[in-house]
């Protein structure tokens, strides 16, 4: 018999959700032969007392009765929980030259990594190598260097608290900031705008504010896939007649209907809700003036002696009202509608849709973030909640659906590349060694400091920089020109084959299972997209007798670096408590009483002032910021451009790739394609399932193509393409990012598409 590929694509028009997410739930467990362990792990996943789902960083459901996890957090522990194993064989089987050979697919399904490995360039192999010899030969590359901020310190967002404050103090110790950080091709634009408008960058919204919306609005954000267990709390909020408005240039298939896989009746009836009850199909980069038309409502309708603002709120809590009232009045009706691509009417009844409403939720994910001017369209979604006062009341309130499950956290315990003084005096005091001040480089600034040849040393402390990192094939440059690479990692990926004159692989306990040291066992804690910190303890046992924990690794490699160092490293190795206190004691405000605190079952919430309406800005006031203008991206004056966002499938974690399919968009055995409206493929002259190339416009000289695209009918707005991240980051321009918080926009790359004539044999 022979097998039959399906088709490569065949549009998706159940809901999302219900048997076809427990399907897959049940089918990844299987290729990964943790059908039993896995389930086992499942029934811990949330659940107090267990372990954080090492996927997303939505927070749990703590006074749902039910389980914790979904689709894709039953993916990712499969992944982390696999039976297959990287051993020593496998890279004595294959050079590294032959490695790159192989698919990223095929890296990560080689299984977990089981113990240190040192590159070897006489023989182009990596080969094992005990963790004291690891350890000694970073203490020598960092003790080599001219000066600290030769190395660069990368972190991705799985590693727990007790791990990246320790690693942050390791590096200061050691003299620089370079905190290149996953987060900075994230939510850095909320981390870095929402600061000067409402005094914190983080989301103000708790789990309880969805029970509260009178509507919500979910901008820029593949709900279904990235945040799946969200995808409860939209359906029950649309039960209760709350409207909901999703603004994407891809109608994406579970923000439109969704069938809950916990729902039983919904599951035993093939029943279904109706989410979206306003989609409004915007450009890409159309947000802004989209946000501008409804606040131009608003005042329009304020001028004709109307009440839609929360003039109380605004005389008691903001300035620069004035000010955001004359730049939106001047926008032009038209302009506002070209730029969006959203109708005046559209634009209406959604302005109607949030002044009917007493309490408004706005979520966002990448769609609005990675633009090039994304921290400042940020503020402008600000400035929409405070015209209604929608801070510091049930139901209302700003929401970054953050990406990993500790990214938040991360940064909040000191993974930053531009600390504020008052950290830093904190650290001093604690820790009693001067911690450098000048700020460090974000992760472009770190490439082009490798470029340049200033970068020698790359720690990775997990992640995969190589495919996460915009501009592939200098970024593979980059890597290649340094002295010493260093992936700590608990899977192997392209990371570790790009890689410096030297380099290790050093594997780490995975999320899901547990950390007993001498001192007995350990758990760690996390903070979720809302501020809540809970504890995290994994229930499996680790993947293989010699890998090690995060925060042992942070020490050992800080102890091998810093032989004179004012922090006692051995007493923290194995015991966390101790960490937590001096967590505490840098962060008193929001962590005093960490250890008595992280007992309760469902952790504790770190304060948010602007929930209380206090804010934290400089003149204690919640700032209105005008941003002039409609456009989020420099305007290219080309007529064949076409914008390019890079979004993620149903079947990947970032750089991992779970599978070729995306279910929900219908596509199958494929991941070289681009999505486009028919209209603009028939314009271009193009055949159905046309193959492409597209090629960046830039003008810094460089060319950017790939070429092999399959082109798919897809319901996008006109000018508007998507297609995948990370096969299509060679296109994104490393210079290509936002200038206040460093983002790449990788939601907006300019390109110009060509038919491809050769077709590949
Ligand atoms: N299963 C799974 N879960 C994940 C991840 C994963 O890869 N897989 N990744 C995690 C991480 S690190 C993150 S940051 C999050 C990411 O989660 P999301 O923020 O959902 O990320 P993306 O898939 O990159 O894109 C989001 C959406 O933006 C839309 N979009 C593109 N351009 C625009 C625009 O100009 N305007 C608007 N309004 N929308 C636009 C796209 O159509 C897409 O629906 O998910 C986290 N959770
Ligand atoms: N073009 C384009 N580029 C993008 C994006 C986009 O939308 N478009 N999205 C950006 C975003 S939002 C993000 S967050 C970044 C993601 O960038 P990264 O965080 O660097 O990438 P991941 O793919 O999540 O990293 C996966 C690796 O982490 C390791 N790992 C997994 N769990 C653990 C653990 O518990 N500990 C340790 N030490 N290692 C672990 C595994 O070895 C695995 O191979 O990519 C960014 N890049
Ligand atoms: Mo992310």
């Amino acid at each position: 018999m022979s097998e039959q590929k399906p088709p490569r694509y065949k549009p998706y028009n159940q809901p999302a959700g219900g048997w076809g997410a427990a399907g897959a739930t049940a089918k990844v467990l299987l290729q990964q032969s943790v059908i039993g362990k896995g389930s086992k792990a499942l029934l811990a996943m949330n659940q107090p007392g267990g372990f954080k789902c090492p996927s997303c960083a939505f927070p749990d459901a703590d006074h749902r009765k039910k389980l914790e996890f979904c689709e894709n957090g039953a993916k990712a522990l499969a992944w982390e929980a696999t039976q297959h194993r990287v051993t020593r064989e496998l890279f004595a089987q294959h050079t590294v030259t032959e490695l790159m050979a192989q698919t990223d697919y095929w890296l990560e399904q080689q299984g977990r990594l089981t113990e240190p490995m040192r590159y070897d360039a006489a023989t182009d192999h990596y080969v094992p190598c005990e963790w004291d010899e690891a350890f000694a030969l970073i203490g020598r590359h960092l003790q080599a260097l001219d000066n600290p901020d030769q190395a660069e310190f990368y972190t991705s967002g799985r590693t727990p608290n007790e791990a990246a404050f320790l690693y942050s103090i390791f590096v200061r110790e050691f003299g620089t900031n370079n905190f290149p950080d996953c987060s900075n091709m994230c939510h850095e634009p909320t981390s870095r705008g929402l600061p000067p408008a409402i005094g914190v960058g983080k989301g103000t919204i708790v789990l309880d504010d969805f029970e509260h919306a009178e509507a919500i609005f979910v901008m820029g954000q593949n709900t279904g896939t990235n945040s799946p267990r969200m995808m409860s709390n939209l359906v029950e909020a649309r039960k209760r007649g709350v409207p909901i408005v999703a603004v994407n240039p891809m109608p994406e298939r579970a923000l439109i209907r969704f069938t809950e896989p916990q729902d039983v009746v919904q599951m035993a009836t093939f029943g279904s809700t109706e989410i979206t009850s306003e989609f409004v199909h915007v450009r890409i980069g159309g947000d802004l003036a989209l946000i501008k038309g409804m606040m131009k409502v608003m005042f329009e309708r304020e001028a004709q002696g109307e009440s839609v603002l929360d003039h109380a709120f605004l005389a008691e809590h903001t300035v620069g009202l004035e000010a955001l009232r004359e730049d939106v009045l001047a926008q032009d009706w038209d302009e506002i509608v070209r730029v969006s691509g959203i109708a005046q009417e559209q634009i209406r009844r959604c302005a109607e849709i949030y002044i009917r409403s007493q309490a408004t939720v706005i979520c966002y994910g990448m769609g609005l973030t990675q633009h090039q001017q994304g921290s400042r369209l940020l503020q402008q979604v600000a400035n929409l909640l405070l015209l209604r006062g929608n801070f510091g009341k049930p139901g209302a309130g700003i929401g970054p659906i953050r990406g990993h499950s500790n990214v938040q956290g991360d940064r909040t315990v000191g993974i930053d590349e531009k600390p504020t003084a008052r950290y830093l005096d904190r650290v001093q005091q604690v820790f009693g060694f001067d911690p450098p001040r000048e700020h460090g480089h974000h992760v472009v600034e770190s490439i082009a400091a490798m470029l340049d040849g200033s970068a020698k040393v790359f720690i990775g402390m997990g992640g995969n920089f190589i495919h996460a990192v915009p501009d592939t094939e200098r970024a593979y440059q980059a890597m290649r020109r340094l002295e010493l690479t260093v992936g700590i990692a608990t899977k192997l990926n392209r990371g570790h084959l790009v890689h410096g004159r030297d380099a290790l692989i050093l594997p780490v306990v995975a999320r899901s299972e547990w950390i007993r040291t001498p001192k007995g066992e350990q758990f760690v804690t996390i903070e979720d997209a809302m501020s809540n910190v809970t504890a995290s303890r994994g229930v499996l046992e680790p993947a293989s007798d010699h890998v090690l924990p995060e925060v042992e690794i942070v020490c050992r490699m800080a102890m091998a670096a810093l032989p004179d160092s004012k922090v006692d490293w051995a007493a923290y190795m194995h015991d966390y408590g101790p960490i937590r206190d001096l967590i505490a004691a840098v962060y008193p405000d929001i962590y005093a009483g960490f250890n008595e605190r992280i007992q309760s079952l469902h952790g504790f919430h770190l304060d948010i002032p602007p929930r209380r309406r206090v804010w934290p800005t400089p003149n204690g006031k919640a700032n209105i910021l005008v941003m002039p203008g409609l456009e989020v991206n420099a305007v290219v004056d080309d007529p064949e451009m076409l914008r390019l966002a890079t979004v993620r499938s149903h079947d990947q974690y970032n750089t991992t790739i779970y599978s070729y399919n995306d279910r929900y968009r219908g596509v199958y055995n494929d991941r070289m394609v681009v999505f486009m409206n028919i209209e603009d493929r028939l314009a271009r002259g193009l055949g159905k399932e046309a193959l492409v190339s597209l090629e960046t416009i830039s003008d810094d000289g460089v060319t950017r193509r790939i070429e092999g695209l399959t082109v798919l009918d897809y319901p996008m707005p006109r000018g508007a393409l998507a297609g995948y991240y990370p096969e299509l980051n060679p296109l994104l321009p490393l210079d290509y990012y936002d200038r206040i918080s460093g983002t790449p926009a990788a939601k907006s790359i300019p390109v110009r598409m060509r038919a491809q004539v050769d077709l590949p044999a």
